[in-house]
Parts: C-alpha cells; sequence; structure tokens
C-alpha cells in the first residue's frame, strides 16, 4: 500500500497503485479511489480511464422516493438476502444534505453498521451538492468503479425530491421507487413525476394499514401513466445534434412497471423483490446498450465535455478574452448564443 509520501507522485501510477489494489479487494483503495473520482481529481481520472473498460458486469439499481419512505432499510435488507446467496454488493448513498452534518447520513451508517466487516459489502455515501460535472455523472463514475472492482450488484439510493436525485436512480439498469402508505391520501410519487421512471414500483411498510389499498391505487395509475407515455413518445424524437441528452423521464418504456408490496423491517417481500430485479434485468435485449446505459454514458461524457471546453477556455493565454466576453454578456452587450460561438471558434483557432 501507498503511504502518505506518494502522495506527490504521477497521478497515473498512484491511480494504478490503488486502482490495481483495488481489484484485489483492498477496501480502503477502493474508498480512496472513489474520494478521488468523487472531487475529479488527476488520480480520479487516471483511475477511470484504467477501470471504466473492466466495468459493466454489475447489475445497477436505482432506488428512489421520498424521503422516509424506507429505502435505506429496503437496501439493508436486500444486502441481507442477497449475502445469504454469496452476491456482493456495493451502495452509493446520495445524501441530500452535507456529507458532515447530514442526520440521514449517519442514520444510514448506524443501519448498515453489521456490514462494517463484511468485505462483499461496500457502502458509500456521497453528498448530493457540490459536484462541478452533475450528480448524475458522479455518481455513475462511483458505479462504474465499484462495478470494476467486482461487486455483482449497486444500489444507488437517492432522495426522489429534485430532478438530480431523480436521474441518478433513472439512469440505474434498473429503478426501483418506494412508496410508503402512510404518507398522505395522494401518491407521493406522482408529484414529483417519479412513476415515470420507475421499472418497478415497492409500496413498502406493507405492516401498516392501507398497504395493499395503496397498491391498487398504484396499478391503476401505471395504466394512466402508460398510456400518456405511449402516445407521448410516438409523437418525441430526439433532434439530430441535439447537445443535450433527452429528458429521463422520455425514455421508453418497456413495459407497465411491476408494483411488490415490501415490509423492509421484517424481510416480507424482499425475495419477490430481487426475482423482480433479476426478471428486468433478464428482459433487457443483449448485445445493444439499453436507454439506462446511454443515459449513464451520456451523462458522463457531456460532463467531462464540459470541463474540458471550460478548461481550454481558461488557460492563461484565453482567460482575459473569455472574462472579457463573459463581461459582455453580463453587460447585454453580447447574447450568450453570440458568446458561445465567438468562444467555440476561439478554440478552433
Ligand atoms: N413499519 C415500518 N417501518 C419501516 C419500514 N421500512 C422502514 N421503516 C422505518 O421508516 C423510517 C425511515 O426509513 P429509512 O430507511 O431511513 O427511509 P429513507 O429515508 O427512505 O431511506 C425508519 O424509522 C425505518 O425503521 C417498514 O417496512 N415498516
Ligand atoms: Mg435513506
Amino acid at each position: 500500500m501507498a503511504r502518505q509520501g506518494t502522495t506527490a507522485a504521477d497521478p497515473a501510477v498512484r491511480a494504478l497503485e490503488l486502482a490495481t489494489a483495488a481489484l484485489e479487494g483492498d477496501r480502503r483503495a477502493l474508498a480512496r479511489l472513489l474520494t478521488a473520482v468523487e472531487n475529479r481529481t488527476p488520480v480520479g481520472e487516471a483511475a477511470l480511464r484504467t477501470l471504466y473498460p473492466k466495468a459493466g458486469r454489475a447489475h445497477l439499481v436505482g432506488v428512489t422516493g421520498a424521503p422516509g419512505a424506507g429505502k435505506s432499510t429496503l437496501v439493508a435488507a436486500l444486502i441481507a438476502e442477497l449475502r445469504t446467496r454469496g452476491r456482493s454488493v456495493g451502495v452509493v448513498a446520495v445524501d441530500p444534505s452535507s456529507p458532515i452534518t447530514g442526520g440521514a447520513l449517519l442514520g444510514d451508517r448506524v443501519r448498515m453498521q453489521s456490514y462494517a466487516s463484511d468485505p462483499d459489502v461496500f457502502i458509500r455515501s456521497m453528498a448530493s451538492r457540490g459536484h462541478a460535472g452533475g450528480l448524475a455523472s458522479t455518481s455513475a463514475a462511483a458505479a462504474a468503479v465499484m462495478d470494476a472492482c467486482g461487486l455483482d450488484i449497486v444500489f444507488l439510493e437517492t432522495v426522489g425530491t429534485g430532478q438530480n436525485e431523480v436521474e441518478v436512480a433513472a439512469a440505474a439498469d434498473t429503478t426501483v421507487v418506494l412508496e410508503a402508505p402512510e404518507m398522505g391520501d395522494e401518491v407521493q410519487a406522482i408529484k414529483a413525476g417519479l412513476l415515470e421512471v420507475a421499472d418497478i414500483v415497492v409500496v413498502n411498510k406493507g405492516d401498516r394499514p392501507g398497504a395493499q389499498r395503496t397498491a391498487s391505487q398504484l396499478r391503476a395509475m401505471l395504466v394512466a401513466v402508460a398510456r400518456v407515455g405511449a402516445t407521448r413518445s410516438a409523437g418525441a424524437t430526439v433532434p439530430a445534434g441535439a447537445t443535450a441528452p433527452p429528458p429521463v423521464t422520455d425514455r421508453p418504456r418497456p413495459k407497465q412497471p411491476e408494483v411488490l408490496v415490501t415490509t423492509a423491517t421484517t424481510g416480507e417481500g424482499i425475495t419477490e423483490l430481487l426475482a423482480s430485479l433479476d426478471r428486468h434485468r433478464a428482459a433487457k435485449p443483449t448485445g445493444t446498450p439499453s436507454a439506462a446505459r446511454l443515459a449513464r454514458a451520456a451523462a458522463q461524457v457531456w460532463a467531462i465535455l464540459a470541463d474540458r471546453t471550460r478548461a481550454a477556455l481558461t488557460t492563461p493565454e484565453r482567460r482575459a478574452e473569455t472574462e472579457a466576453t463573459l463581461r459582455a454578456v453580463a453587460e447585454h452587450d453580447l447574447d450568450p448564443f453570440t458568446a458561445v460561438d465567438h468562444l467555440l471558434a476561439r478554440l478552433r483557432e
């Protein structure tokens, strides 16, 4: 293992050391790699270059839903069952608050502590703010690192409030949307538009009254959502040369999601959920990348492209000119589109 004195070494060398150790099962090396990837350091970049080609094997499962629906408890229950089957598990838990003061993070740590000594379970909490390239790209990169290091299934837990958080879960191979029965008369997921990204809908807290009724309501709603979705995708086309990936809600839904009821605290329904996850994965046609994989690739590539473009336009030679252009936009002397035309032209000089 590299010691502190080697931090000044070539990032590529350091990355290779860490990647090699992580691939051999060194979880501390994996933890360091994830920090480097999350902070987009040169070591993180070099590590991703090495590891990315080794990824693509793991089943990435997004778990999203309102705070308190039971996402962390459900993931913990899934881990318990997966471990009895000998499958290794990674978790990227995107915390909506600060990584230091976040109460949710502390709660997750306590809940997941029982796996601290299990080398086949790796849990990582990630702040949802402060990712230059966007949350979806950072979490996809973190998942790719876990995937490359041999974890069989990687859960991406995010709160289903906010477009960025929803995108994280929607870019997983399989997206599970959680609903809890006691959260009000209206089904919460509808408000957040969450159902549109669901591959599987789980009504958790099956021990609470109203769980089965909520499940029936959701099944009925999903029929309606499927109808709207069919109408929309019939008329929707992605314009050629579009500069942004299509919104996650426009990705085609292969079929109506299953609605399951679980009680995460007792493990009731977990076997059925795992079977449903496996079915969804198996239903994906092989050979071509799925829409989710394309969304994940797009999130990463566009983020890197934006980073690189900005870096190229703020080199010592170009910085003054770029700043003058930005000022001109601020003063309304130049519109932002013409400004970008100028900036791109400068890159070609
Ligand atoms: N009664 C009941 N409580 C649950 C169930 N699943 C989770 N909870 C509780 O709901 C609360 C929120 O759970 P948590 O997993 O932190 O939710 P998250 O915010 O979605 O990650 C905790 O107090 C859990 O113990 C369940 O199936 N039944
Ligand atoms: Mg949680």
